[in-house]
């Protein structure tokens, strides 16, 4: 199904269209990851972030394609090679970015040891907590399921954004734990639209963090146009896309 939406909006457009085109040289990073995946944004914003070369390689994670199979033996994108090693889960990827580009700043993850050490309990929590509620709420189909999800993510932000040292959540600089969330805030407005979903309702300060991740040039130029993400959402909505995540919620595994 998702494939199906995949051949008529096939590649990135917009200002993710001219990123893709400017990333076609051959380089010792390649990430294949899809212009619509949240995951994949993730590593796409780092490596602009911090001005690393990088080629850019669409691809379909939905064909589980052998080439694709042999970057990630669970068939699921991002994927980035490395002097033609492979590396996968875009949480990994952030981390290897850090250790491998040192000299690529600004670096993503605090250097102080404590803030470091914050910055993973925040990635977890994001990872593990945030994201899923955020396809757990897609997911449930009844006004009352839905309200349900809807009020245990709201929890999980207010958490998250009582920690928010203002403007960044560590304060001035944008880092390992903005970036982790970005790409669920930057396409939030489907919950808003369909959900019911304000960030006010978080909190105000919320919002106005939200609003300044959601306008860094980097975002933007790896976010392709509104309504190609709509075909895909709506697969979501109606409770008809496929994908690994959405088998681990079910059944309650956790996140591949
Ligand atoms: N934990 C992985 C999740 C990656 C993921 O689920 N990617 C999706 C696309 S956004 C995918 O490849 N889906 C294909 C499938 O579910 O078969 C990561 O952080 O990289």
């Amino acid at each position: 199904m998702a494939s199906h939406v995949l051949q008529s909006h096939p590649r990135a457009t917009g200002l993710a269209e001219e990123t893709v085109k400017s990333h076609q040289a051959d380089c010792e990073i390649v990430l294949h990851g899809g212009w619509f995946c949240p995951f994949t944004q993730k590593c796409w914003v780092a490596l602009e972030e911090r001005g690393i070369p990088y080629k850019y390689v669409e691809t379909n994670p939905f064909n589980k394609d052998p080439a694709l199979l042999a970057l990630n033996p669970k068939g699921l994108i991002p994927a980035l090679t490395y002097q033609g090693k492979p590396l996968h889960d875009s949480h990994v990827i952030l981390e290897f970015l850090e250790d491998a580009y040192p000299q690529h700043k600004p670096q993503l993850r605090p250097t102080d040891p404590y803030n470091a050490a914050q910055a993973r309990i925040w990635v977890d929590v994001i990872n593990k907590y945030i994201v899923p509620g955020y396809f757990r709420i897609f997911h449930a189909q009844t006004p009352e399921l839905q309200a349900a999800a809807m009020s245990e993510w709201l929890k999980y932000l207010q958490c998250f954004a009582d920690k928010i040292r203002g403007p960044y959540f560590f304060g001035e600089e944008f880092s390992i734990v903005d970036l982790s969330l970005t790409p669920w805030i930057i396409r939030d407005w489907i919950l808003v639209e369909n959900r019911g979903f304000n960030r006010e309702n978080v909190s105000p300060k919320f919002a106005a963090y939200c609003q300044l991740i959601v306008n860094r040039p980097n975002v933007l130029k790896t976010f392709s146009n509104k309504e190609c993400y709509e075909a895909i959402y709506a697969l979501h909505l109606s409770g008809q896309m496929k994908s690994s995540i959405l088998e681990a919620i079910k059944s309650g595994r956790p996140l591949p």
